[in-house]
């Protein structure tokens, strides 16, 4: 059941959408993404917080936001949250620490109140707005670092992002955009990019997510790539419920794990991973075969 951010702010719901390990397909965590009834479909929350933000009310609405996805993954996810090594990712606008409404505190008494850890959430703070705002960007990271959660650079690659930032903000995550994904096994240019992007990041303890991941051939030249983590739709849709990787997917990811030879050039194994969570893909509560 959606519910309302606050008088006359939009009804908003919350849906989840795995994030995995492409060397072998367990689960990391999801990423909480805005829904809302106000919204046509195909349009973007984004257009929600262009509007919170000229009435003032950005905190309010990005707030909400993430009081709610906290809330109904505590209450959807049939007790993943309470595995430690099970991430959420909550969008968070850098913007919104500069809204008159601002209140300090509020994100981590959400998630305490939703029973989970600060050190499972990770913030993600779009790169997009703020190329002539690094200060907003360094100050929301600061905060949220302090307050205890981990902090991902999002959208990197999309739009205005400055690929430099990474190493001045040194964040725990970067999200690379899909607009570098899609046909990425098919583009020799991007390809020099992602294996670039991944290969600073490692040396600067930096996890790698690509996003936007749709086909096999993409999610084998990514993870050829050196990318450690994925989210897209052949790994899983957002959905209501989070559910775990797609079963497509995984036998995928299996059968690759078990052959070698990706086409891309110059790949060889990948690097030790990030984290794993502590129980095999298959414990996973609804695992969905349908999706991708
Ligand atoms: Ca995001």
């Amino acid at each position: 059941m959606p519910c309302s951010a606050g008088d006359d702010l939009p009804e908003i719901d919350t849906h989840f959408q795995p994030i995995v390990h492409l060397r072998d397909g367990e689960l990391f965590g999801f990423e909480a993404l805005a829904r809302s009834s106000a919204l046509a479909p195909g349009e973007s929350p984004a257009i929600l917080f262009a509007r919170a933000q000229r009435q003032g009310r950005l905190w309010e609405l990005d707030t909400s936001c993430r009081r709610m996805a906290a809330t109904r993954f505590a209450e959807r996810a049939q007790g993943l949250f309470l595995l430690p090594r099970v991430h959420l990712f909550l969008n968070a606008h850098p913007l919104s620490l500069a809204d008159p409404g601002h209140r300090p505190g509020l994100t981590r008494r959400w998630v305490q109140q939703a029973g989970l850890q600060p050190s499972q959430v990770v913030l993600e703070l779009t790169e997009t707005v703020a190329l002539d705002q690094v200060a907003y960007l360094e100050r929301a990271l600061g905060y949220y670092r302090d307050e205890g959660f981990q902090i991902a650079l999002d959208d990197m690659g999309a739009g205005h992002s400055a690929l430099a930032s990474i190493f001045t903000l040194r964040p725990d995550f970067i999200k690379i955009d899909r607009s570098l994904v899609t046909g990425v096994d098919r583009d020799r240019a991007r390809q020099h990019l992602v294996r670039g992007l991944a290969e600073a990041c490692r040396a600067a303890s930096i996890q790698v997510v690509a996003e936007g991941i749709e086909r096999p051939q993409e999610l084998d030249a990514l993870r050829a790539l050196g990318v450690e983590l994925g989210q897209g739709f052949f790994l899983g849709r957002p959905a209501r419920l989070p559910r775990a990787v797609t079963r497509r997917a995984l036998s995928h990811i299996g059968r690759r794990a078990a052959s070698s030879g990706t086409g891309i050039e110059g790949s060889g194994s990948p690097p030790p991973g990030p984290r794993r969570c502590s129980a095999p893909p298959g414990a996973w509560p609804g695992t969905h075969p349908t999706h991708g």
